[in-house]
């Protein structure tokens, strides 16, 4: 379900937990990547907002959701996608967004290799451009294969390309670490990227 389809998925009254626990990130995502103005958001520093702020937002909004929804998102959510503050009194997206956010990382030494999962119809681009951000702030990275896998199927076909992070690091790329462990970066050039063999374990 695309994030926008939240809204009438939300006003379904036979959705169960699950159901639930997805919508409400799907619009928690929207809110806190893309579009808060929606419900008359405005992201503070390093993305934070007040959850009070964030709660009441959405009753106005007609989009009501509890403090204990809200916690069990933030705790139970697949890809740790949301933090609260140490306080609990904020609440930010760990990555991910397309509204202009600092998320104050600092940059971190990466892995060796990291995966790229994308989709078949994007490789004669790719091969062209290199990975680019697209509508996102930064070229996104894991080094979990079976992670890459999956956020290649998302878009079809998919492909892994193995990253070569050592390199890009000594040649002096800034790697940086979200909350969530994806590892970020502004771009990667074709030299530094290879497809991964089809033999080795690629799901399609
Ligand atoms: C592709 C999810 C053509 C790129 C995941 C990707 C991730 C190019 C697509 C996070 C290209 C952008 C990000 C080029 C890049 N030519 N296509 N030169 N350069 N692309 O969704 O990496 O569920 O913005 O390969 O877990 O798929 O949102 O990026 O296929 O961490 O929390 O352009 O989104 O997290 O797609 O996914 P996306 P992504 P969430």
């Amino acid at each position: 379900m695309a994030e926008h389809d939240f809204n009438n998925k939300y006003k379904s009254r036979k959705m169960g937990t699950k159901e639930k626990l997805v919508s409400t990130s799907k619009f928690l995502s929207l809110i806190l990547r893309h579009e808060p103005e929606r419900v008359g958001l405005t992201l503070g520093g390093g993305g934070w907002v007040s959850v009070d702020a964030l709660l009441a937002c959405c009753a106005q909004a007609r989009k009501p959701i509890s403090l204990e929804l809200l916690k069990e998102v933030v705790a139970t959510n697949d890809k740790q996608r949301f933090a609260f503050s140490e306080d609990g009194l904020l609440i930010r997206a760990n990555q991910g967004h397309s509204v202009s956010v600092d998320l104050g990382l600092e940059p971190s030494i990466p892995p060796d290799v990291l995966y790229h999962g994308t989709a078949s119809r994007f490789l004669d681009s790719i091969w062209q451009e290199g990975l680019q951000k697209r509508a996102r702030h930064h070229v996104h990275l894991t080094a979990n294969l079976d992670v890459a896998i999956a956020v290649g199927q998302r878009h079809g076909k998919v492909v892994i390309l193995e990253i070569d992070a050592r390199q890009m690091h000594l040649d002096g790329h800034q790697f940086f670490q979200a909350d969530n462990g994806v590892w970020l970066v502004d771009s990667v050039g074709v030299g530094y990227m290879r497809l991964r063999d089809e033999d080795q374990d690629i799901r399609s």
